[in-house]
């Protein structure tokens, strides 16, 4: 196999654009399909601040290391979740990554900042953690981008990672989450902007690329993925993949382009019934706010 671009030895293939890239070829790849979904999605503009949500992963760090690379200025925000020996590893790799490179990351300890942990937000809530888990780096994340004066959050989201969450929102046809399910969530009242700019890249080319990169990201998984339905709906996908390659992005720029504006609404209209929560001040539509609520109960149990 050789590199589409210089004919070089290719160290990567990727069969959904039926092409194989050297390295320095392919990081160039990653580049331009990261400038061209924040290009047609219209999600930065140059001299805004970008708050990029670190979880130590493979996704998050490359997505800083991109953004960087395309001149952006871009900060860090790791969570500590308090999940065993995975969030001390997780830690330590966006610590250590943003140290080498003499980045800014800012840390937010559940533990010791709000009184609860992840696990004992299950345990108190009698749900699956990952409810909890969502939840809570929704609201701190982007509490932390309005308090420190940040104009967007940027997630690590991959291809992979919102075809399973399509395919599921699909499978239960969830008008509210397809309307919100876009790479690029405007500002609202009380809410920085939102935005996945590894919309156009694969979970292995973001592993490709930290390896090809240098970057020591945490290869191990949550353990409280397991049961999560995504996983479910990335194995399905990945078999589709397989035999025929271009699935998963036919499914996704297919949503966007023709569907999700006709779900667009729906979410729309959830807005505009939020009130300020009464103990925080985030936008909620009850007194007070799903995670001051989740809090609560966690840190009292
Ligand atoms: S960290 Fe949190 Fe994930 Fe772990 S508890 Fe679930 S949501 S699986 S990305
Ligand atoms: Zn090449
Ligand atoms: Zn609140």
């Amino acid at each position: 196999m050789k590199c589409r671009v210089c004919r070089g030895p290719a160290v990567i293939d990727i069969r959904r654009h039926n092409a194989g890239f050297c390295a320095e070829h392919f990081l160039h790849h990653c580049r331009e399909q990261v400038r061209r979904g924040i290009k047609e999605h219209d999600m930065l503009r140059p001299g805004e601040r970008v708050l990029v949500a670190v979880s130590g992963g493979k996704d998050s760090l490359a997505l800083w290391d991109l953004l960087v690379a395309l001149g952006y200025d871009a900060d860090g925000l790791y969570l500590g979740l308090g999940i065993g020996e995975y969030s001390d590893h997780s830690g330590d790799a966006a610590r250590s990554y943003a140290g080498e490179r003499g980045r800014k990351l800012h840390e937010v300890d559940l533990a010791a900042d709000y009184g609860y942990d992840i696990p004992g937000a299950a345990a108190a809530t009698h749900r699956a953690p990952c409810g909890a888990c969502g939840l809570s780096k929704r609201h701190l994340f982007n509490r932390v981008a309005i308090e420190r004066g940040y104009d967007v959050v940027a997630t690590g989201h991959n291809l992979d990672d919102e075809a399973a969450v399509l395919l599921g929102n699909v499978m239960r046809w969830e008008a509210g989450y397809l309307g919100r399910q876009h790479p690029v969530l405007p500002a609202t009242l009380g809410f920085a902007r939102k935005v996945k700019p590894l919309i156009r890249l694969g979970e292995r080319e973001m592993a490709a690329y930290c390896v090809l990169e240098g970057i020591d990201y945490i290869v191990e998984e949550c353990p409280m993925a397991a049961g999560n339905r995504h996983l479910g709906y990335k194995e399905v996908l990945n078999a589709l993949e397989e035999r025929s390659p271009g699935t998963k992005a036919a499914f996704v720029f297919g949503f966007l382009d023709r569907a999700q504006p006709h779900f667009a609404g729906a979410a729309l209209e959830e807005r505009e019934t939020l009130g300020e929560c009464a103990v925080c001040g985030s936008p909620t539509t009850g007194e007070v706010c799903a995670f001051c609520r989740l809090r609560e109960r966690a840190s009292d149990a």
